[in-house]
């Protein structure tokens, strides 16, 4: 029939957490895992540095005397995922699996952590886009955090700042049943089984189902 030979849909697995947590670490080694089990997945990080918008956005991250206002910026970062939502439906619609580090949950944690920027403003540039299946976030504290390699280097990387990015990011995990915490205190290879095991559960669970939009 026309349901048994329909393409199941790939999921939308996002990896959230502070800098240097180990999201892009966990998201490349998920991929070849899932690869290697003959699962198709494809890696897309935000913000997506390739773009128009990705190369304004690149510029501000890394040159901290670049002075944008905060609400423009905001903007500029959803509009870097809206750029990609047609590539990423039709990955989705072709079965393939996305892997993605960082997306809408960042744009609204790292925004609302700074001063005079309301979290229910940040939120409305994020309807409409598709909501991840499944978001692993990458749970680790802060003393540990700072240990690791390159710590400090762009704009967001000191201790304040990422401490009221964490608060919003709880918040974030309060509201949304999407959420599921892991504790990457551990080694890489610990961590990367526990992501495996939830990224094959959830591609099994919503193979059938429609995507949904935030
Ligand atoms: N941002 C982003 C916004 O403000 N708005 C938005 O809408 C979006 C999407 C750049 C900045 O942009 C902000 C948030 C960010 O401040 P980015 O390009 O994702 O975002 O940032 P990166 O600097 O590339 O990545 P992160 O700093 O977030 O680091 P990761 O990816 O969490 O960590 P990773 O994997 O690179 O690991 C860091 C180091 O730790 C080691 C790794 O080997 C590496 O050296 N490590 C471990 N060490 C011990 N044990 C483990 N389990 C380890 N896992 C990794
Ligand atoms: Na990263």
């Amino acid at each position: 029939s026309a349901i048994m030979g329909r393409i199941k849909r790939g999921a939308l697995i996002v990896f959230e957490g502070v800098d240097r947590s180990g999201k892009s670490t966990q998201c490349k080694k998920l991929v070849e895992s899932l690869k290697k089990q003959n699962v198709k997945a494809h890696f897309m990080a935000f913000p997506d540095r390739t773009t128009s918008t990705g190369k304004l956005i690149d510029e501000y991250l890394r040159n901290k005397d670049c002075k944008v206002n905060d609400h423009a910026m905001h903007l500029l970062f959803s509009a870097n995922r809206w750029e990609n939502v047609d590539k990423m439906k039709a990955f989705l619609n072709d079965g393939i699996t996305l892997i993605v580090d960082r997306y809408s949950y960042s744009g609204i944690a790292y925004s609302a952590a700074k001063k005079n920027m309301e979290i229910d403003w940040c939120k409305q540039p994020e309807n409409g886009l598709p909501k991840p299946d499944k978001v692993l976030f990458l749970m680790v504290n802060q003393e540990e955090i700072m240990l690791r390699p390159d710590f400090g280097n762009e704009r967001y990387e000191n201790r304040e700042i990422q401490k009221k990015v964490f608060e919003v990011y709880q918040q974030l995990f309060k509201e949304n049943d999407n959420f599921e915490s892991i504790d990457s205190a551990r080694s890489i290879e610990d961590v990367q089984v526990e992501v495996l095991k939830k990224t094959l559960e959830t591609i099994k669970s919503v193979e059938n189902l429609p995507l949904s939009t935030l």
